[in-house]
């Protein structure tokens, strides 16, 4: 990988059976994307799992499946630096320092953590959900990423990100690089289809507000079939006036390639219903090989953490540098070896 190419860095978390289409439409293409253009770490972040209570099973298994999906999706490992987070143990040594660095005030005001600690209530919410978006700032941090590929959701924490980056290099001199949050427009936040005032999200959608990557092509098509639309006929992107149809249009432009004014000229004339059953048959389309190309990463451990296990080396070796160089500008001793 040349060394002139900026650096991008993100991290998916492993906490479902399967990612959704807001995770596919709004991050991970970014990362194939990127992965062209710059010097690209993607971590399956493990540790921001644990923020909420895990099986143990479930976890470990999860951290392979969502492995097996990045790569179906098409990280290329010889293109890419893909690992997961608990193998480089300096994000966990960096976050330390990131929440010393940072305020209460300034965490309390996460948005993320207001909506998710309301959701669950003050006793069932961690002190890890807490300083979730400071560990999210070690992990960008440690790979001096400029650009950091996210959806809408993340904007705060890339804000955040900078605003340490910032603080740290005024105390102590320049050691971090500020990165810049890399959101495209169109597809930064997909819609829950059954409420299309809200992000598409596995913890607060509906089940039938939300199409998994990894669902059986009826069960998606069924939900697309019966996603909210409004009172009008007319398929036109109005994301303000006609959020329902807006977010099928995104959606369906996007995996087609095909411009939405395309679709929309396509589709004058007819029903939503047509625009519906078209869109789950693109779906299931682009379903099918992605579904296929995970089950045979799955079907291969031993490959998968050969993958892994490539990407924590080139990893580790980024952010063992980083960090000490963070703990010598702070002035914690050296240990003797
Ligand atoms: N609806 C969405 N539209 C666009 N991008 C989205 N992302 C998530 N939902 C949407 C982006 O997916 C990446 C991975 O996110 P994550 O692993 O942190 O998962 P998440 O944000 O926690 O995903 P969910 O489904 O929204 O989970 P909950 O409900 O737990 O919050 C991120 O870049 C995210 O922006």
């Amino acid at each position: 990988m040349p060394a002139d190419r900026p650096r991008a860095f993100s991290g998916i978390q492993p906490t479902a059976g399967s990612f959704h289409l807001g995770n596919y439409l709004g991050a991970i293409r970014q990362y194939v994307a990127l992965q062209e253009t710059h010097d690209a770490f993607y971590s399956v972040v493990d540790l921001h799992a644990m923020t909420i209570p895990q099986d143990p099973a479930v976890l470990r298994a999860n951290t392979r499946l969502a492995t097996a999906q990045l790569l179906a999706a098409g990280l290329d490992p010889e293109r890419c630096t893909l690992f997961v987070q608990s193998h480089v143990p300096e994000h966990a040594q960096l976050g330390w320092l990131m929440n010393c660095l940072t305020g209460f005030g300034e965490a309390s005001r996460m948005t993320q953590f207001k909506d998710k600690s309301a959701r669950q209530g003050a006793e069932r919410t961690s002190v890890g959900l807490f300083t979730y978006p400071v560990l999210q700032v070690a992990d960008i941090l440690l790979y001096h990423a400029r650009h950091v590929p996210v959806g809408e959701d993340q904007r705060q924490h890339i804000e955040l990100t900078r605003d340490l980056a910032e603080r740290f290099n005024a105390r102590y001199g320049d050691t971090f690089t500020v990165p810049d949050v890399h959101i495209v427009k169109e597809t930064g936040k997909i819609y829950d289809l059954q409420d299309p005032a809200v992000k598409m999200s596995k913890s607060a959608s509906t089940p039938k507000g939300i199409v998994n990557l990894l669902d059986e092509p009826g069960v998606s098509a069924k939900k697309i079939r019966s996603a909210v639309t409004d009172t009008e006929t007319v398929i036109r992107f109005d994301p303000e006036r006609k959020p329902g149809v807006s977010n099928l249009l995104t959606v369906y432009a996007t995996l087609t390639g095909r411009t939405v004014a395309d679709l929309e000229a396509a589709y004058e004339g007819k029903g939503y219903g047509a625009l519906k059953t078209d869109l789950a048959q693109v779906v299931a389309d682009w379903a099918a090989p992605f579904r296929e190309r995970a089950r045979e990463y799955l079907d291969d451990p031993e490959t998968l953490d050969g993958i892994l296990a490539k990407g924590a080396e080139k990893a580790r070796t980024v952010a063992a540098e980083t960090l000490a160089a963070a703990y010598d500008r702070v002035g914690l001793l050296p240990a003797k070896h």
